[in-house]
């Protein structure tokens, strides 16, 4: 059995945190993100979103956590997630298309966690997300993403608490994994998945990605994959 272990680390504890994935289910990936990928439409209520017609597989992070760059990595396509550095410009579910046929929708949802957001946006975001993430037959998984620099913060948690109350499995994914020092980042991953295997609905293992060097990207689409699988 062909394990895929570019970017695996072993843990401060000796134990591996990362997830890693056979080389056939990475290849498989790897090609069904290499076709047609597009964006659908921006859902800003939930009678806006699409016909549940596909598996679908949902992206959550703090504002400027680097989840735009990370769906541009993902998909191969500089342009389809709009990077910014201004925080909170969004709070809209955003839908795209994977494959032809039509495999699987990835929606973007919106950014948290920025200093300046009033109180009636934040209650607006949670009303959305509660109900897309309790409703949503097809979907099939989250990806909360964390800054590696950072670790997990209490609106992190919120989120998580979220996903485990719907009962919505999930996964963490550490971002921009270039910006710190190796030690430094074997360190947060320990005690990143510390914290998550106390979760109902987390994956223990994580997957650390830099967008910029492409590190965990490979994965990262292995798991999206792996994600759909059996539904
Ligand atoms: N060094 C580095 N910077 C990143 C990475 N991913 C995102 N960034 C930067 O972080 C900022 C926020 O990224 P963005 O993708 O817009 O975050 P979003 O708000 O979560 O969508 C931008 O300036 C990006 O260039 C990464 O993997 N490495
Ligand atoms: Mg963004």
């Amino acid at each position: 059995m062909a394990l895929f272990k570019a970017s695996r680390i072993e843990g401060v504890t000796g134990r591996s945190e990362v997830s890693v994935f056979e080389e056939e289910d990475v290849e498989a990936a790897r090609k069904l993100f290499a076709g047609p990928v597009s964006f659908l439409k921006s859902a800003p209520t939930l009678e806006f979103i699409p016909d549940p017609t596909v598996p679908e597989v949902a992206f959550a992070g703090r504002s400027n956590v680097g989840k735009s760059s990370l769906l541009n990595a993902l998909t191969n396509r500089n342009g389809l997630a709009r990077t910014s550095n201004t925080p909170g410009r969004t709070q809209e579910l955003n839908f795209f298309e994977v494959g032809e046929p039509m495999r699987l929708r990835l929606v973007d949802m919106p950014g948290y966690g920025f200093a300046e957001a009033p109180k009636d946006m934040v209650k607006r975001w949670r009303f959305l997300i509660n109900d897309y993430l309790r409703g949503r037959q097809v979907l099939a998984r989250a990806f909360v993403l964390i800054d590696s620099r950072h670790g997990i913060k209490p609106v992190d948690n919120d989120i998580m608490d979220m996903l485990d109350a719907a009962a919505v499995s999930y996964r963490v994914v550490m971002t921009k994994a270039d910006k710190i020092k190796a030690t430094d980042l074997e360190a947060v991953a320990a005690r990143t998945a510390e914290t998550i295997r106390k979760r109902a609905a987390a994956h223990p293992d994580l997957i650390l990605t830099s967008s910029e060097k492409g590190m965990g990207i490979p994965e990262l689409r292995a798991a999206v994959l792996e994600a759909i699988a059996t539904t």
